[in-house]
């Protein structure tokens, strides 16, 4: 799964990006340049820390998140504070159309050192030009896609019905979009849902908005822009410093702030969950193993992603909840205290559940 950091110029992407690396790439002006860093992401998860107490593995291993730093945007759809308008570049879009979602990093730091492509720092009007310059990138791929429609139409070829089903589905969408509404917010089947995951649509994907805060300073209020799934707001410079020390001088830098968690640890955790994704776990004393699935994965499907014999051979699945194995502190006294459940391969497996899988291939 791949999470694409967007953002305008100098709101802090790259400071975000070192922040959840612990890396340091420079933080200087890409200049409206097409960018794009990616790294492999832990998911910090309390639980699988909790599972490690208990077992002490010799592995551990969280669930993993793809991310990707992409500067490029410049949210110029409306024309930016050099009147500019454009459209987005086909390399940003190949890039982008290769993300599960968004996370759309907000300047609200106030910084006379640090320019601002639109000349002011204004949160909710970033939020609003970029989901333009992403609604008006979809509205573009949609029109060219009727035009061409229309076209086939006259010419005859291809089944007359299947072209006007298109027709109507391409309507339904360039009237949603022109109401600038992003297509994440429509009513669609699963079949047309699919019909339309060969066109790349960027606001069809779950969006989180970041709002990038300077020290010390509130999150300004940004409900009235509702077109994003969640918001969360982070202190990014000073995230990137924890991120960069050693992990006891982090934990001293917390305390001494009064930070339980960072609020990174948080961004990622949501992030995690707009995709739709949960963990369950394997445990033992060679590796405690977070996996990522679908939410709503069966039990017989989620052992899959273990290894695809445990898929195609599956028996059953021995599971027991987070909270039962935490509590009773072994496999062994959840099976006497009757925590630990039988179930079969259409179980539908719940975030956080520990599963011992029995298979024969
Ligand atoms: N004061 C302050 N400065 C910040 C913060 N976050 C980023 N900056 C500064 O803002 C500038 C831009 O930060 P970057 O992280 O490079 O921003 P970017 O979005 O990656 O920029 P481009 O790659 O050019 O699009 C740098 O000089 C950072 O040091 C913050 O939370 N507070
Ligand atoms: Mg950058």
């Amino acid at each position: 799964m791949r999470l694409g950091i967007i953002g305008l110029p100098q709101s802090g992407k790259t400071t975000i990006f070192n922040a959840l690396t612990r890396g340091d790439r420079p933080t200087a002006m890409t200049g409206g340049r097409v960018e794009v860093h990616t790294a492999v992401v832990d998911v910090p998860d309390t639980r699988l820390d909790r599972l490690v107490e208990i077992y002490h593995p010799k592995k551990i291993s969280p669930a993993k998140v793809i991310y990707a730093d992409i500067a490029g945007l410049n949210g110029s759809a409306n024309g930016n504070s050099n009147g500019n308008k454009g459209e987005i570049s086909g390399e940003l879009i190949n890039h982008l159309a290769t993300m599960d979602g968004f996370l759309h990093v907000v300047r609200c730091f106030p910084d006379e050192s640090v320019a601002h492509i639109m000349g002011s720092v204004d949160p909710q009007r970033d939020i609003a030009n970029m989901d333009t310059e992403l609604l008006l990138s979809d509205l573009i791929v949609v029109e060219r896609k009727l035009e061409r429609l229309g076209e086939e139409r006259k010419k005859g070829g291809r089944d007359k019905a299947a072209i006007e089903r298109e027709q109507e589905l391409f309507t339904r969408l360039q009237a949603h979009l022109s109401e600038e509404k992003p297509l994440r917010e429509m009513e669609l089947t699963p079949e047309e849902l699919k019909s339309l995951s060969s066109y790349s649509f960027l606001t069809l994907r779950p969006m989180l908005v970041v709002l990038n805060l300077a020290e010390g300073q509130d999150a300004p209020d940004v409900s009235g822009v509702t077109s994003y799934d969640e918001v969360v707001a982070l202190q990014g410079q000073l995230e990137m410093e924890i991120a960069q020390l050693l992990p006891d001088e982090a934990k001293e830098f917390l305390q001494e702030y009064g930070i339980t968690e960072p609020s990174l640890n948080r961004m990622i955790q949501v992030s995690y969950d707009l995709l739709g994704l949960q963990s369950f776990f394997t445990v033992g004393e060679d590796d405690c193993h977070a996996w990522t699935v679908e939410r709503g994965s069966t039990a017989r499907r989620s052992a899959g992603t273990i290894h695809s014999d445990l898929e195609k051979g599956f028996i059953r699945a021995e599971v027991v909840s987070y909270e039962d194995l935490s509590s009773l502190g072994s496999l062994a006294k959840a099976r006497e205290a009757g925590k630990l459940r039988v179930e079969g391969k259409e179980y539908i497996v719940k975030d956080g559940e520990i599963m011992h899988v029995l298979f024969n291939v």
